[in-house]
């Protein structure tokens, strides 16, 4: 098949899921077109059969704000017609399924082109609650041949909010569990905890949502019994905030905030515990990738967390904003080396048997399939 992917660029988890789909799909012989107004992080190694399509956005003086919506249409109709697309797959509602509409409906006298629209998180639970937007999103999602969402949470609130009658699959994020797999690396551990202190993790592009400063208060109260390292991976609006909260603390020296990173097998690999506490997540891939790499996770019971975390077996969670919980769940963990152990196979093994790529690609296949044969 010929396959169209618009999608976000940046660091946040809907890009990454899109370019590892595309991807994953161009390696088993689809053609993969990735359209977006930058090269996607993710997209950094040649993969034959795969595409990129930059939207130029025309700056014109008269424009005091950027048309991306209406540039992203003209490069999909030019995409579409020239590529020969069969389905247009769009990550995140707002714009791209809009603009993917909008280009279906140009196309549509002498083009069938079939459009899937995929929901990932605050495309509904933040923007969708926009009375501006809300229109908007209702529109496309009834204008989507098929919807999927990332979760069971995030398809539920989609039909609590939006009511629009169309049926929605639930295809989970998923990861390379080939890839994301723990290997020793003394060196590097040393480096961190040179008096073998244990690791904390969090991995996020620092958006308020993520709560960074409540993954350095549950540092901070494990710290004060073992002696820990946490590493701070990601950048966003509240690193100042979480940097200012660390020296406040005097905490500063146990803690590196690592800024952006691409190689987080490595720090995963020498990580003892994963925090996560986010006040809305509607899957947490970062904490999935962390459990591929047999890190246990502790985080908030809220949004798809729970769906991917399985309390007591590979992590705990607890209500969201209770450090002084997750702390203990962290304690209880770190204070009992079976234990640790236990969670973190049964975490490598949950990301096996339910979320590896192997898994979850065809299911995205399978959606095409059946809307081309319809
Ligand atoms: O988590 C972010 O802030 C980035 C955001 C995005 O739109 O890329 O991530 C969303 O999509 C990810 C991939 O499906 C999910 O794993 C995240 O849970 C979701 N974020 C939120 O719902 C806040």
């Amino acid at each position: 098949m010929k396959i169209g992917i618009v999608c976000y660029p940046t660091y946040g988890g809907s890009g990454i899921v899109a370019t590892e789909l595309g991807l994953e799909l161009a390696r088993k012989g689809h053609h993969v077109h990735f359209i977006s107004y930058a090269l996607p992080t993710r997209l950094n190694t040649f993969q034959d059969n795969v595409f990129f399509h930059d939207v130029e956005i025309p700056n014109y003086p008269l424009f005091e704000f950027h048309l991306y919506t209406l540039a992203l249409v003209g490069k999909i109709i030019d995409v579409v017609k020239y590529e020969k697309i069969d389905i247009l797959h769009v990550h995140y509602a707002i714009p791209h399924a809009v603009s993917g509409y909008l280009a279906n409906q140009i196309l549509q006298k002498d083009y069938s082109l079939k459009l899937v629209t995929t929901l990932h998180g605050t495309d509904i639970t933040l923007l969708g609650l926009e009375p501006g937007f809300h229109p908007i999103i209702k529109f496309s999602l009834e204008h989507s041949d098929r919807i999927t969402a990332v979760s069971s949470f995030l398809r539920e609130k989609t039909i609590q909010h939006f009511n629009t009658g169309k049926e929605i699959d639930v295809i989970p994020n998923f990861v390379n569990t080939s890839l994301y797999n723990r290997f020793a690396q003394p060196g590097l551990k040393k480096n961190i905890a040179p008096n073998d202190e244990k690791i904390f993790i969090h991995i996020s592009n620092f958006r308020t949502v993520k709560r960074v400063c409540d993954v350095i208060k549950v540092f901070n109260e494990v710290n004060k019994q073992i002696p820990s390292k946490l590493l701070l991976v990601g950048d966003g609006p509240d690193r100042i905030p979480a940097e200012n909260l660390a020296r406040e603390l005097g905490i500063q020296n146990h803690i590196k905030f690592l800024g952006k990173q691409t190689s987080l097998v490595e720090l995963l690999s020498v990580s003892d515990v994963f925090l996560l506490p986010s006040q809305s997540e509607s899957f947490g891939l970062s904490a999935l990738e962390a459990m591929s790499c047999g890190v246990p996770v502790i985080g908030s019971n809220i949004g798809g967390i729970p769906e991917v975390v399985e309390h007591n077996e590979t992590g705990f969670v607890a209500e969201l904003g209770d450090v002084k919980r997750m702390a203990k769940y962290a304690l209880e963990l770190l204070q009992n080396s079976k234990k640790w152990h236990i969670f973190s196979s049964n975490a490598r093994k949950r990301a096996v048997e339910l979320f590896d790529t192997n898994l979850i690609v065809p299911k995205y296949e399978t959606l095409y399939n059946e809307l081309l044969n319809s």
